[in-house]
This record gives structure tokens, C-alpha cells and sequence, in this order.
């Protein structure tokens, strides 16, 4: 079954996406996501002009040798932008594998381990009382893991908290250039506890906890804060701290006995390498888009099952429909799967573009049986929302220190 067409689409129905659609000479094609946020075109140009012209003429079946070919053969390896090319390649071969076999993804990578998986949903808010009424709406759907995230009082804007704004927090375009956001950790920490005593107070203990701390703090503060946090039960606190330096985590782990969540910005096994194998994080929060597919992501699942991590993929809405789908392949695979992070499929403009075979029925998302990947992606409706330039807010301290966002 011989490659005959690369196409990549960006196309911005409510927010940008990066899709491939490889075709075969057989007619099956295959779908893939290269989405990184407020650098899509860079992931463009790479698979137009670099990666395409390579591929075809290839066996799609070939997955692996692909996957290789891609990361050792070009000698430049890793790194945000070829992964995710590498990614969405990857992610359109297990489709096109899937649907020759007549078989969804998850049964080639081994069959089920579950009936549905779990997913964490987000509940944010201007106020610790906003935030508790967006968390009793998703328990009322019947979510069993609630992420949450509040304004800081005292800042201006504050990552994850969706505002007056209609949309997730960083969809809206239309802006020439990067938001600035404040950050004060101090006030940060003189708020935090009470939105989890509250929370615990009003849901009882019988609900999972999480909270992204968007890589905001040094290891010694994220261990202070786990500790705090520590009667509140939380299932994981995510990005505690920044760790190229892995080895940062070790301190972290000295301190508090909070999980800890980490990786959607990783790209390899490497970049988690250290963290797995010394046990200082509980749960891999990678994303298939991002960290070079499904043959990676299954890889890394292994070998995190080795130290007792779990995996928790990235679900933000900055990656497409194809990569929830993947996500939910591997799901209903992993035996080490720990939980799923959910802002809903799609918005209204991005279900007119993608198709896809999951449903969501009391927090928890099952995988239907269509072959490949289930997913679909209608290249006339994505004409209606070309591209359009957007970033990533960028965080400052209050005297104008650029900061992590
Ligand atoms: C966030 C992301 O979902 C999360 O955990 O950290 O939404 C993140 O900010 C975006 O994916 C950045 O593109
Ligand atoms: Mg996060």
C-alpha cells in the first residue's frame, strides 16, 4: 500500500489546526495532527517541504521504519516542531493501518483494558465561589475529576480562567501580538488553599482534585504548596515546576506527598526519562500531537508502567479532534492509563470540520468501533476558517520580569 499524497490543511475553525491527510494508492487515507500552538505554520512548512517529498512511494504500513526515518535519519532529533510533524504522520499511518484491517486503532495496540475512560473536567472562575458553581455543573454531568483553577484577587488576568471571555482561555485571534498577563506567586499562595478547602467542604471527599500550576513556581515553592495542599487530597498538581532540569523534581518529591502530573510540552522519552525512572512524578501528561505520535506514546506508556506512572494525556483544545481520537485509542489501551484531561471534542465551527467516533456519557468517554481512528476531516468546510495568526499569552512578574507561562 504505497503513499501517494501528503496534503497539509491549516485551517482555524475557532482556533488554528494543523491536519495531514496522507492518501494511499489503495484510496484509504489516513488523518493526523501537527498542532502547535501559535507556531502552526512552522509545523507546515516542515511537513510540506521537508517531510511530504520523502514519504512518498512508502509502504503505509511500514509504521515503524517511518517513525525512525523521520527522527534518526534526519540527524537533527527532537524538539517541538519535527515531533510534531513526526506526530501527525504517525497518528495518519495508525488510521490508514486501522481501517486496511477493518479494526479500530485500540485493538491493534492490544485490545481494551477498560469499558471508558475518565476524564478530568476544567471548572475555572473570577472567584473561588465562580469556580465552585462551574464545578458543581460538571458534577452534575456526572464528571468524577474536576480540575480547578481561580483568579488570583489582586491580578489582572490569570492563566486558565475563561473571564467574560465565551471561548477557552487563549482562543480568541485577531491579536497582532502576545497578551501579558501578571504573575505574583506570593499572592498566588495566599489564595489557593482556600479554593480547596471549599471545595472539599461543599463536594465531600468522593471527588477527584486537580490543579495546573502552569510551571509557576521553584521547586522549594512547589513543594510548599503540595504540601498545603496535602489535606485536600488532590489526585495531581500539574507543572508544579519547569523541568528541563529533571532533576528539580527530586526536591519537589522531598516535600510533599501530592502527585505529580508533568510533560505536555515534553517531545521524547527523553525528556521524561529522568522523572519515570526515578519516580518523582506520578502521572505523563503527554500528548500525541507533541511527543511524535501513537508508536511514541505507546512506548512511553510502557515504560512509565515500569515505576508505577500513569498516563494523563494533554486534552487542551489546542490539540484537533485527531489527537482526542489517538487519545482515546491509547486509553482504552494502556493498562497504566490514569486519567484523560476534557474540555469538550470541539466548539460548533470545529464539529462542522473534524468527525469523530467517541462518546461522552457521565465523565467518562468511550471509543466506538469504526476502524482507524474513527475520525474525519471535511477539507471543504475547513476553507470556510483559513488561518489566522494567534499566540499564547506571555506571563510577567509585577516590576515586568518576563516569567513562565
Ligand atoms: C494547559 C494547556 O490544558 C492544560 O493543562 O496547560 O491548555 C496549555 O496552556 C495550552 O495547551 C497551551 O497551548
Ligand atoms: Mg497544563
Amino acid at each position: 500500500m504505497k503513499i501517494k499524497e501528503v496534503r497539509v490543511i491549516v485551517s482555524s475553525p475557532g482556533r488554528n489546526f494543523v491536519t495531514v491527510k496522507i492518501i494511499t494508492d489503495t484510496g484509504i487515507y489516513g488523518l493526523g495532527d501537527g498542532t502547535v500552538n501559535g507556531r502552526e505554520m512552522a509545523v507546515a512548512a516542515y511537513l510540506e517541504e521537508h517531510v511530504a517529498p520523502c514519504l512518498i512511494g512508502r509502504n503505509a504500513h511500514d509504521i515503524e521504519d517511518i517513525w525512525q526515518y523521520l527522527y534518526k535519519g534526519v540527524y537533527w532529533r527532537k524538539g517541538p516542531i519535527t515531533m510534531a510533524a513526526i506526530g501527525a504522520v504517525d497518528m495518519a499511518l495508525w488510521d490508514i493501518k486501522g481501517k486496511a484491517a477493518g479494526l479500530p486503532v485500540y485493538q491493534l495496540l492490544g485490545g481494551k483494558s477498560r469499558k471508558a475512560f475518565t476524564l478530568y473536567g476544567h471548572a475555572t472562575g473570577n472567584t473561588v465561589e465562580d469556580t465552585l458553581e462551574n464545578m458543581a455543573f460538571l458534577v452534575n454531568q456526572g464528571f468524577k475529576a474536576v480540575r480547578l483553577q481561580s483568579a488570583i484577587p489582586g491580578l489582572d488576568g490569570t492563566y486558565g480562567v475563561l473571564g467574560d471571555k465565551k471561548n477557552y482561555f487563549e482562543l480568541q485571534s485577531d491579536r497582532p501580538l502576545p497578551p501579558e498577563l501578571p504573575w505574583s506567586t506570593l499572592k498566588y499562595f495566599n489564595m489557593i488553599e482556600e479554593l480547596f478547602a471549599k471545595a472539599r467542604e461543599r463536594f465531600g471527599n468522593n471527588i477527584h482534585l486537580c490543579h495546573d500550576v502552569h510551571s509557576r513556581l521553584t521547586p522549594i515553592e512547589a513543594g510548599r504548596l503540595g504540601k498545603l495542599l496535602e489535606p485536600y487530597n488532590l489526585l495531581f498538581l500539574e507543572d508544579a515546576v519547569a523541568a528541563e532540569n529533571q532533576e528539580s523534581y527530586r526536591i519537589v518529591r522531598d516535600h510533599t506527598t501530592t502527585p505529580q502530573a508533568l510533560g505536555e510540552i515534553y517531545n521524547t522519552i527523553w525528556d521524561c526519562k529522568d522523572l519515570i525512572q526515578n519516580q518523582w512524578i506520578d502521572y505523563i501528561r503527554m500528548a500525541a500531537t507533541h511527543a511524535g505520535g501513537i508508536t511514541a506514546m505507546r512506548r512511553i506508556a510502557d515504560f512509565a508502567s515500569m515505576y508505577h506512572v500513569r498516563t494523563a494525556p494533554h486534552g487542551a483544545p489546542d490539540l484537533s479532534p485527531i489527537c482526542h481520537a489517538a487519545h482515546g485509542h491509547l486509553n482504552m489501551w494502556a493498562p497504566n492509563f490514569g486519567v484523560q484531561e476534557f474540555v469538550g471534542f470541539g466548539t460548533k465551527q470545529s464539529n462542522e470540520v473534524f468527525k469523530y467516533d467517541l462518546k461522552l456519557q457521565d465523565g467518562m468517554v468511550s471509543v466506538g468501533d469504526s476502524p482507524g481512528l474513527g475520525v474525519d476531516f471535511d477539507e471543504q468546510a475547513a476553507k470556510k476558517y483559513p488561518y489566522k495568526r494567534s499566540y499564547l499569552p506571555v506571563s510577567r512578574l509585577e516590576d515586568g520580569t518576563l516569567w513562565s507561562w
